[in-house]
């Protein structure tokens, strides 16, 4: 396959000034009337080819400025138009005509079919199987949009921009056309078309401009549309108020289909969403759905500026419009929610996503220099290395220089295909500070470790810190330059009060960051009396893993005392990693695995202090899960050794606190009505992991099933059923429990994922056995990627010992799996593929199975070439 690279960007010959698209809808032929106003840009020469990009269209007609061209005057293939002689004027009019089958488009990208509703998917590179296009981020156009569908297949007619004119037609039919002012990129064009139920609200601008909001959903399910809508509407004033963004159309609307590959799609004015990031109310949703759902809506909303006014030169500069977005919802959730718990929760998301990218085969930069297949870098890397990046940014600048700076870039590059050069210089340009080195973050692939120690010397009041910088080799980058690190530390003195200190030398310090910017820096803090803790990497100031030479009493006195609530769950976070690495050992070497009683204590302590927030508490009793601690060991994965190890401890800090967590789980028990708000979620959060805890005890199938039974949420009703699942496999508790609930859910699509990832997510070895049943399921389909990703998904990437089955079982499943959704959907197969990228961390065993499954997937012929990309690369 071609590799494209980023030093081959060169822009186009020619523009594509207006984009008028006429549909005339049916499933299985399509047509699609394209007239595009082209300009030939000064200084090409008028012989210049016209070569506009296709992905397996059908040509139907072809004219310029009003004649048909004749064969010899262009060139067709499914994949590519080129024009041989355009006109001499540098302006004309190119006129299309292409035949597309929605109803036969199993890749979901492009036009396509979801439960009878017509919907598009264009980004990154779906535009194309549309119509021929110069489908580049750097085209902005302004579109156009006329649809024609029969009415009653269809009474709903959306495109981007603003409705301007509707009507009947003949035989039934009916017309609705669009115009979008704001000249936009191909990947942002959508269309919606079908019978869909609509909630309606408005919203108020800044400037006192009312925008009409609409949500459209499957008839029936406009009820569950509602915590949407409330958290579009939140969305829309935080981003006035944070970010002084104000939305810029008259209708803004969002629709939920069932059949998508990915979480949301930004298209200008017209949002196309998995409906699972939609639908929700308390019967049905989780309060991670909940958030999920908030988190999501407002990123998509948020992209109209940082995506959409402001998009991508190309494909290299993704994160330009990514990284700042997730970094824009992060903020926004941090802001409606608890700021200190978000935090946590984002570096967990990170380290278990981006952090095993980083480490392994699949490792890029933030901006990557080549690729090979698009499709395959929305990545964690990409996305939520790319958010850390940002945050980095806000940390070096301070709050006002950074908000200086964004202000600049929506200023100067309103209107524009920008890159990460452009981003970076409006901080440069905003604060006076020089981020060359900084800009290493968007280049440079790997996590960078910092080896950290530390001394103290009573006589003459000076405390040091040697902080050493590395980067690890990753894939084509052996050799690593030295990064710009902000580092966040606190001196903890007694009681964790903050310890003061004279003049620093060895590095920059600035407000509570030291500027690691060389291989080494001796860090001397003089004026320090008593040898105080040191808090590392404060509030998670940077993307880092850290080797720090600490003693465990330092460590058990952060667990306790210090004042950043984020370096204070991990250091009891560190605590436990650590007992789980040595209990692993000990399982390896035959012995049963001990465990501190201070430390099971201090996870009592935790539990019931009540000046944490209760979601805080949960969060720092949810032991680092399996695939955290094998990172954490490196090599030599034994996964059934990890989760004995794991469940060892789970169990001494279960019996060594089962008083208090009973009395606890008692009095959290919901009283009033349900609502999603953080607090509440919270509580729910810290009482179903108590409950995880408790179930581990002797009676804990039945508090399950009591849980189970007594539960009016699906929070609580999943969390039980998921430990009797996975406590007690096999029990007939967890057998009625898992009966009932099917029994139950078994039409509501959304509500039987959450089923089918609890049955693939119970540990051992006979889940493989249970899943490959269960790919027979009347509510399962291949066809349908929030099925796939339930099922399949959760078994290769969360089921760390069914999955990697000694024998090599679950590798079998996996690549036949793998083969076969890819016959439909190769964007979902090559995702689901990446499940192996680890593979070389695996003890030998495995490794051997491991390679097997994915050779047998690369000597598949006519492989795609999104999963091709995936496997060459996992095995180089
Ligand atoms: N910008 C959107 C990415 C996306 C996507 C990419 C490839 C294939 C299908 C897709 N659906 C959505 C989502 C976002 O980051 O907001
Ligand atoms: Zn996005």
């Amino acid at each position: 396959g071609h590799v494209f690279k980023l030093e081959d960007y060169r822009p186009s010959d020619y523009l594509i000034l207006q984009t008028s698209l006429v549909f005339r809808l049916s499933p299985e032929a399509t047509c699609v009337i394209a007239t595009l106003t082209i300009e030939r840009r000064e200084g090409v020469a008028a012989s210049a080819p016209l070569v506009l990009d296709g992905d397996g269209l059908t040509l139907l007609g072809i004219a310029i400025d009003g004649r048909d061209l004749q064969p010899g005057d262009y060139a067709a293939t499914p994949d590519e138009l080129a024009v041989l002689k355009p006109p001499a004027a540098s302006r004309f009019e190119l006129v299309l005509e292409t035949e597309i089958a929605p109803a036969r488009n199993e890749a979901l990208m492009g036009l396509y079919r979801s439960s009878n509703v017509y919907c598009t998917q264009c980004e990154a590179e779906g535009f194309r199987r549309i119509t021929y296009f110069l489908d580049r981020p750097d085209i902005l156009s302004i579109y156009t949009v006329r649809i024609e569908a029969p009415h009653n297949e269809a009474p709903l007619l959306l495109s981007n921009g603003n409705p301007v004119d509707s009507g009947a037609l003949a035989d039934g039919w009916h017309y609705a056309v669009w115009h979008d002012p704001f000249p936009k990129p191909s990947y942002l064009f959508a269309l919606v078309a079908g019978a869909l139920g609509k909630v309606a609200d408005s919203f108020t601008t800044l400037s006192g401009r009312k925008v009409e909001l609409g949500i459209y959903v499957e008839p029936g399910k406009e009820r569950l549309a509602g915590y949407a809508m409330d958290a579009l509407k939140r969305s829309m004033k935080w981003d006035e108020e944070a970010f002084g963004r104000e939305y810029d159309l008259d209708v803004f609307n969002i629709v939920a289909v069932s059949d998508f590959n990915m979480g949301a799609m930004e298209n200008k004015g017209l949002n196309i969403f998995n409906d699972k990031y939609v639908l929700a109310n308390e019967e049905t949703a989780t309060d991670a759905d909940f958030a999920n759902i908030e988190a999501i809506i407002a990123h998509e909303y948020f992209h109209n500026w940082t995506g959409n006014r402001i998009t991508c030169r190309d494909w290299f500069q993704l994160c330009l419009k990514e990284g700042l977005t997730v970094y824009r919802d992060h903020e926004f959730s941090a802001d409606q929610r608890s700021r200190a718990v978000k935090r946590i929760a984002e570096v967990r998301t990170l380290r278990a996503h981006q952090f095993p990218e980083d480490q392994g085969p699949l490792a890029h930069p933030v901006r990557p220099r080549r690729y090979r297949e698009i499709n395959n870098f929305y990545t964690a890397t990409v996305y939520e290395k790319g958010s850390e990046v940002v945050h980095m940014i806000r940390t070096i600048l301070g709050a006002e220089a950074f908000r200086s700076g964004m202000d600049l870039y929506f200023e100067r590059h309103d209107g524009e295909a920008a890159t990460i050069e452009d981003f970076l210089k409006v901080f440069e340009d905003a604060s006076g500070r020089d981020l060359s080195q900084f800009a290493l973050w968007y280049h440079q692939a790997g996590t960078p470790n910092l080896t950290v120690s530390s001394s103290h010397n009573a006589r003459a009041k000076e405390f040091t810190l040697e902080i050493e910088q590395s980067v690890p080799p990753t894939p084509s980058e052996s050799r690593k330059r030295l990064m710009h690190i902000p580092l966040g530390f606190g001196l903890v003195g007694a009681g964790g009060k903050p310890v003061s200190y004279g003049d620093v030398e060895g590095a920059t310090v600035e407000d509570g960051v030291i500027h690691i910017r060389k291989r080494r820096h001796v860090v001397r803090f003089t004026g320090v009396a008593e040898r105080p803790a040191v808090s590392l990497n404060r509030g998670f100031s940077a993307p880092v893993t850290l080797s720090v030479e600490q003693k465990t009493d330092d460590q058990f006195f952060l667990a306790g005392h210090d004042s950043d609530s984020f370096s204070r769950w991990q250091a009891f976070n560190t605590l436990l990693t650590d007992a789980l690495i040595a209990a692993f050992r000990q399982v390896l070497g035959g012995k049963p695995p001990a465990f501190a009683q201070r430390l099971t204590e201090l996870a009592g302590r935790i539990a019931a202090d009540e000046t944490l927030e209760p979601a805080y508490r949960a969060l720092a009793l949810s032991l680092p899960g399996e695939a955290d601690i094998a990172r954490d060991i490196g090599k030599g994965i034994d996964p059934d050794a990890i989760f004995a190890a794991r469940e060892a401890l789970a169990l001494a800090i279960a019996r060594a606190n089962w008083e208090n967590f009973t009395g606890l789980y008692e009095r959290l028990a919901d009283k009033g009505p349900f609502s999603p708000d953080a607090a509440s979620a919270g509580r729910r959060a810290l009482r179903n992991i108590l409950l995880d805890y408790l179930a581990l005890l002797p009676e804990g199938a039945a508090l399950a099933t009591t849980h189970f039974r007594s539960a009016s949420n699906m929070t609580d009703r999943a969390a039980a059923l998921t430990v009797l699942a996975h406590r007690h496999a096999g029990s007939a508790e967890a057998q009625q429990a898992l009966a009932g609930f099917e029994a139950k859910y078994r039409n509501d699509a959304l509500v039987m994922d959450k089923w089918f990832q609890i049955r693939a997510g119970v540990p051992g070895s006979k889940t493989v056995e249970t899943v490959r049943a269960l790919t027979g399921h009347p509510a399962f389909s291949m066809a349908n990627p929030n099925r796939v990703r339930s099922l399949i998904g959760t078994f290769s990437s969360a089921n760390q010992t069914g999955f990697h089955r000694a024998d090599g079982e679950g590798y079998r499943f996996f690549t036949e799996t793998v083969l076969e959704v890819e016959k439909r959907n190769p964007q979902v197969a090559a995702r689901l593929a990446t499940a192996l990228r680890s593979w070389r961390s695996l003890e030998p065993g495995r490794q051997a199975k491991a390679r097997e499954a994915l050779l047998a997937i690369a000597g598949t012929e006519k492989l795609s070439a999104d999963l091709r990309d995936i496997v060459e690369r996992t095995l180089a």
